[in-house]
């Protein structure tokens, strides 16, 4: 009796949870840091092959908690989904054209330095760059949480 009472307090845990394996909760969206590095362009073909898209980040919280996942990693700077390759100088968040409200450029950035276009974030200051899209770079993820109803 009381196993089965913990059981399906296990079971409503499990189902309860609307991100899959491998994906951190926060809001209304589900995110994961690629183990690997990609190209920008690669990286946003991956996170499509699983649901996702490379992940827009619309205000101070959803860039802290971003920040907060790249902490358990080693490594120093994550794509993400901006960039101003369709018009020099116009940010959006790809693929949807979405244009920026909220910002977290590190001073002097961007500088499209030798042409940069894809937008990545620093661990370190939390903050963003342009940077060449052809460099390899682990990555952000995100997509909407599936919607649960009990
Ligand atoms: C990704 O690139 C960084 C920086 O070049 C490197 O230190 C790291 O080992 C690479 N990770 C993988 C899984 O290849
Ligand atoms: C854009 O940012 C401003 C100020 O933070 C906010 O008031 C407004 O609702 C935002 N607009 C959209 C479309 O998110
Ligand atoms: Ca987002
Ligand atoms: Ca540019
Ligand atoms: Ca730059």
């Amino acid at each position: 009796m009381r196993i089965g009472i913990l059981l399906s307090i296990a079971c409503f845990i499990t189902i309860g949870t609307a991100c899959p394996v491998g994906w951190t909760p926060y809001q209304d969206s589900c995110y994961h840091v690629s183990p690997e590095n990609e190209s920008w362009i690669n990286a946003m073909k991956m996170c499509e092959v699983h649901g996702s898209y490379l992940a827009d980040i619309l205000d101070a919280e959803e860039n802290r908690f971003i920040v907060s996942l790249m902490h358990h990693t080693q490594s120093n700077s994550f794509w993400i989904g901006g960039s101003d390759w369709t018009v020099e100088g116009k940010w959006v968040w790809e693929p949807l054209g979405i244009k920026f409200n909220y910002t977290n450029f590190a001073d002097g950035r961007p500088n499209n330095y030798h042409g940069e276009n894809c937008l990545s974030i620093r661990a370190q200051n939390h903050q963003w760059d342009d940077d060449d899209c052809d460099e390899k770079r682990r990555y952000l993820c995100e997509k909407r949480q599936a919607k649960l109803y009990f």
